[in-house]
């Protein structure tokens, strides 16, 4: 059997939802050689800009900075796991903002052609602590007359809803591949990562698909619908553990970055090594 598996890892998500951090704290575990995947010391990268700054700032204990708008910058990884198979993987860093505009203005520019052309495999980004609570008559209840008679007196700004958002985002993605979805998806696996667990308070044993489900029922749908159930998971993801700002947190600088941050796996487990999530990206069972 054929060892190296090629892989191109898409990062799909909007503005602050957690993907340079992630970049920085799965490069600095793989780099640690602690974990399940490795660098290939041979292959070590060259240049390490992308996740420079995030991770110099992580070692002094403070967040990084958005990603500059006009960034596109990626980074070609080689890693080997415990059984000697190898996957070599692309992971870009980007500004959120191209994600937004590639749903607002319907245009998919040529940087993003190039990027859903080679990926094999998409994460999406998720933070469900973001998201606009939609109004329902679970949650709210049914307005007032007063309440019913000012919202029709006032023309409400057009915007669509989070869940439109995603659907509108991965069916423009799956237009641009090429792909039919008269048969379910199965290439390019998808993971979905709801970014920032530790916001959400969630029980320990929280079944990260359940999540999304309760809090994005139609999105789920959708993704169960048009993909195939062995290319899609949904993983919670804490890539720093708690909130950092801008001045410095000791127990980081005590610790160091690689001690913090976990994946929830599909299964509701809470597992420290980031780089078990490698395997969902991939599709394997
Ligand atoms: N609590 C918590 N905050 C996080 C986590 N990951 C990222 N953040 C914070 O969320 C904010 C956005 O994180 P980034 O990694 O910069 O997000 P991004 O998707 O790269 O954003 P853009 O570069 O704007 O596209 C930062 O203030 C981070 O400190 C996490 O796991 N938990
Ligand atoms: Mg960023």
């Amino acid at each position: 059997m054929d060892k190296v598996t090629k892989n191109n890892i898409l990062i799909i998500g909007g503005p602050n939802t957690g993907k340079t951090h992630f970049g920085a704290q799965l490069y600095g575990r793989l780099n640690s050689r602690q974990f399940e995947f490795k660098i290939d010391p041979k292959y070590r990268p060259f240049d390490l800009t992308i996740f420079e700054n995030a991770l110099n700032n992580l070692y002094d204990g403070k967040r990084a900075a958005h990603t500059e708008a006009g960034a596109n910058r990626s980074i070609e990884l080689k890693v080997t796991n415990e059984s000697g198979q190898e996957v070599v993987f692309t992971f870009p860093d980007y500004a959120g903002e191209q994600i937004t505009s590639i749903v607002e203005n319907r245009i998919v520019n040529n940087t993003w052609q190039s990027y859903i052309q080679k990926s094999t495999s998409w994460v999406l980004f998720i933070r469900l602590k973001e998201l606009t609570p939609v109004e329902d008559i679970i949650n709210k209840g049914i307005p007032s007359p007063e309440e019913i008679q000012k919202r029709k007196s006032q023309t409400p700004p057009i915007k669509i809803s989070d869940v439109a958002f995603f659907t509108e985002l991965l069916q423009t993605l799956v237009y641009v591949k090429g792909l039919s979805t008269f048969n379910k998806i199965d290439t390019p696996n998808l993971t979905v990562m709801l970014s920032c667990w530790d916001e959400l308070n969630q029980p320990n044993d929280t079944v990260p698909s359940e999540l999304l489900k309760q809090r994005l029922p139609m999105l789920f749908y959708f993704l169960v619908n048009n993909w195939q159930k062995n290319s899609l998971s949904v993983l919670g993801l804490s890539s720093t553990e708690k909130s950092l700002t801008d001045d410095p947190d000791d127990e980081y600088i005590d610790k160091t970055p690689i001690n913090f941050g976990y994946v929830i796996n599909k299964n509701g487990k809470r597992e420290n090594d980031l780089t078990l999530s490698i395997y969902d990206f991939l599709g394997y069972e």
